[in-house]
C-alpha cells in the first residue's frame, strides 16, 4: 500500500490515526477524530480549568472501551440521565465512537417517566446519577441492562471503571444512515415517541450551521444550555466540534454568571428566556456584549419586542433560527443580511420548506398561512418502533409535517404563527397537555381536565390545569398538586389548578382551548 497521498484509491480521502478510512464513521471522524492529539482547549469549566481536545478524546475512548466490554454493540441503545459535566459530554462522544445509539434524558424526569423511555427504547445500558440508581435498578434488571452511575463531579462507577482503560479506541464502523441518537419527544396522544436521528442527520446540520454562522477555530461559545436536547447537544456542541472551536461549559444557566463570562466568549446560544433575563440584568450592556460576534435564539418564539430591546441595549441583532427534535435546524436568519424580528429566517442550504393546506396537503402561495413541512438531510428517520405515527407525519416523498403553522413571505422569510399541535413551550421545554390531562383525570373526584399554556413573561408560556369535578365531588386541588409530583417532571407540573364547572366544547365535542386560553390569559403572572 502506498501512502495516502500517492495511492489512487485513497486520493482525496483522509486516513485517520488508527489507519482506517476516515469515512467509516462519518460523525465521529468529522466531529471528533480530526482533533486527535490537539492540545488546544475544547472546554473551559466553571472552576477555570480546561479540558483539551486530546484529553477529552482520551476520556471518550476510555468510556468507549467500557461500553464494548460491557457487551454493547453497534446499534444498541444507551440511556443517560446525567447532570451536565465534561464526562457526560464524553459519554456522548464515546457512544458515537462505539456505534452505540445515545439516548439523553432530561434530568428533571421522574422515575415513572424514565421507566417508559428505558423500556420503550430497550436500552442495553443505563447511566444515571448515583441518587437515582436504586430507583432504576428494577427496570435495569428486568431488561437485562447494565447500570452505571455518573455524578456531576465525575464520580461514580462509569468513570471508576473507565479510567483504567486505554486512551485510544478503534472506532466502530458506521454509515451515514445508521442511527446516532434517539431523542424522545412527547406526543399529542400523551405517549412519547423516540425520534431516530442518523449520523448523517446530525453531521449535515452541524456542517451547514457552522458554515452559515461563520464559525472558526477562534470561536468561544458560552454554553449554558442543557445537553439532553437538540439545542445544547447538537446545535451548540456539534457546531463547536465541527469547526474546532471551544466552549465555556457551564453546569446550568445562571444569569449573573453569564453576564460575568460574556466578555470571554464570541458566541452565545440560548432560548428566549436567556435573552429576557439578560435584559433584566442591570450590568448587561453594550460594553459587556462587545466581544460577542453572534447571539443565537431558538427552541421557542422570540418576541419581536425582545429582539428590538436587545438591539437597542447592545447593538446586536439576535439571530433567530427554527428547528425541532425531529429535524434539527430548518431555517435561520442570515448571518450577513437582514435579521428580521418576528421571523425565523430563510431555509438553510439543502433544506426545503413549504407551507401546505392542512386538509389537502396542497402547497400554498406565499404569504398564505398553512402548515409548515420540511425536507432535507436534516430530517429524521422516523419514530422508534412506531411505523403508523411515522407514516402520519413523515410523507413518502420525504416531507415532514412539523405541526407548526406559518407562512413564507415575499422575500422567503418564514414566519411561525401558531401550532396545529396541542403543545406548550415553557422556557424552551416542550410540554404536551394530553400527558398532563391523563394524570389529572386519574385523580380522585376529577371528571375531566384541560391543560393550557398561558403567557408568562419569563418562560414565554406556562402551564395551568382546569379541573371539572365529578358530580357531587369537590376534589382537593392542593392534594392533586402534591400527588402529581411523583409522576410528572417539575417543569410539566401546572403552576396553578383552577376548578371550573365545565369545559367549552365545539359541535364535534372537542374542547375549545382557544376560549380557555383567552379566559385564563392572566391566570399566572411572571415572578
Ligand atoms: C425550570 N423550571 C421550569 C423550567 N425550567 N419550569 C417550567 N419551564 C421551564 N423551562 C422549574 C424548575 O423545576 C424549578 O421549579 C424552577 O422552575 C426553577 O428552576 P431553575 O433550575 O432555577 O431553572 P430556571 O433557571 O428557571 O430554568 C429556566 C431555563 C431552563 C430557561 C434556564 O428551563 C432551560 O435551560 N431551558 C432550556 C431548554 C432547552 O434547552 N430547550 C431546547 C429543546 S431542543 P421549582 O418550583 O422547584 O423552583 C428544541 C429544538 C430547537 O426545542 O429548536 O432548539
Ligand atoms: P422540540 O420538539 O422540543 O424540538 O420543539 C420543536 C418546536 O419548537 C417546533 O415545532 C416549534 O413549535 C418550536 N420552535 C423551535 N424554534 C422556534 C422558533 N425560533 N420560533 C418559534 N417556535 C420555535
Amino acid at each position: 500500500h502506498l501512502t495516502s497521498s500517492s495511492c489512487a484509491l485513497c486520493a482525496g480521502r483522509e486516513i485517520s490515526s488508527h489507519g482506517k478510512d476516515s469515512m467509516t464513521n462519518p460523525l465521529f471522524d468529522r466531529l471528533f477524530a480530526k482533533h486527535t492529539g490537539k492540545s488546544k482547549p475544547f472546554l473551559r469549566l466553571v472552576d477555570g480549568t480546561t479540558v483539551s481536545y486530546a484529553a477529552f478524546l482520551g476520556l471518550a475512548a476510555q468510556i468507549a472501551h467500557l461500553l464494548t466490554q460491557s457487551g454493547l454493540q453497534a446499534g444498541d441503545r444507551l440511556a443517560a440521565q446525567v447532570q451536565k459535566s465534561h464526562e457526560a459530554l464524553a459519554l456522548y462522544a464515546a457512544c458515537v465512537q462505539a456505534g452505540v445509539v445515545f439516548l439523553p434524558l432530561n434530568v428533571a424526569y421522574t422515575t415513572e417517566e424514565l421507566n417508559y423511555f428505558i423500556e420503550d427504547s430497550g436500552a442495553r445500558m443505563i447511566v444515571c446519577d448515583g441518587k437515582v440508581a436504586a430507583a432504576l435498578s428494577t427496570i435495569a434488571t428486568r431488561l437485562g441492562a447494565s447500570l452505571e452511575t455518573l455524578n456531576q463531579d465525575g464520580t461514580g462507577t462509569l468513570m471508576e471503571s473507565a479510567r483504567v482503560m486505554p486512551e485510544a479506541f478503534p472506532t466502530v464502523d458506521r454509515l451515514s444512515e445508521d442511527l446516532a441518537a434517539l431523542l424522545y419527544t412527547s406526543g399529542t396522544t400523551g405517549r412519547s415517541k423516540g425520534a431516530m436521528l442518523s449520523q448523517g442527520n446530525l453531521l449535515s446540520n452541524a456542517e451547514t450551521l457552522a458554515k452559515e454562522w461563520q464559525f472558526t477555530p477562534d470561536d468561544v461559545l458560552l454554553h449554558a444550555l442543557p445537553i439532553f436536547h437538540t439545542h445544547g447537544l447538537f446545535v451548540a456542541t456539534n457546531v463547536t466540534l465541527v469547526s474546532g472551536a471551544s466552549m465555556i461549559f457551564l453546569p446550568q444557566f445562571n444569569v449573573d454568571q453569564l453576564v460575568g463570562l460574556i466578555p470571554d466568549a464570541t458566541v452565545l446560544m440560548g432560548v428566549p428566556t436567556f435573552y429576557t433575563r439578560l435584559l433584566d440584568h442591570p450590568q448587561f450592556d453594550r460594553h459587556r456584549a462587545s466581544g460577542i460576534r453572534l447571539f443565537v435564539s431558538g427552541s421557542a418564539p422570540l418576541l419581536a419586542e425582545t429582539h428590538v430591546q436587545f438591539a437597542d441595549r447592545t447593538g446586536h441583532h439576535i439571530l433567530e433560527r427554527y428547528g425541532m427534535t425531529e429535524t434539527n435546524m430548518n431555517t435561520s436568519n442570515p448571518y450577513d443580511g437582514e435579521r428580521r424580528a418576528g421571523t425565523v429566517g430563510l431555509p438553510l442550504p439543502g433544506v426545503e420548506v413549504k407551507v401546505t393546506d392542512p386538509e389537502t396537503g396542497a402547497t400554498l402561495p406565499e404569504n398564505t398561512v398553512g402548515q409548515i413541512e420540511v425536507r432535507g438531510p436534516n430530517v429524521f428517520k422516523g419514530y422508534w418502533q412506531m411505523p403508523e405515527k411515522t407514516a402520519a407525519e413523515l410523507r413518502g416523498n420525504g416531507f415532514f409535517i412539523t405541526g407548526d403553522l406559518g407562512k413564507i413571505d415575499e422575500d422567503g422569510y418564514v414566519h411561525i404563527l401558531g401550532r396545529n399541535k396541542d403543545l406548550i413551550i415553557s422556557g424552551g421545554y416542550n410540554i404536551y397537555p394530553k400527558e398532563i390531562e391523563l394524570v389529572l383525570d386519574a385523580q380522585p373526584g376529577v371528571l375531566e381536565s384541560a391543560v393550557i399554556g398561558v403567557p408568562h413573561r419569563d418562560l414565554g408560556e406556562t402551564v395551568i390545569g382546569l379541573i371539572v369535578a365529578e358530580p357531587g365531588q369537590s376534589p382537593d386541588l392542593e392534594q392533586i398538586m402534591e400527588a402529581i409530583q411523583a409522576t410528572l417532571a417539575r417543569f410539566k407540573q401546572p403552576r396553578r389548578l383552577i376548578g371550573v364547572p365545565e369545559l367549552p366544547r365545539n359541535a364535534m365535542a372537542k374542547v375549545q382551548k382557544n376560549i380557555l386560553r383567552e379566559q385564563f390569559k392572566d391566570a399566572v403572572h411572571a415572578v
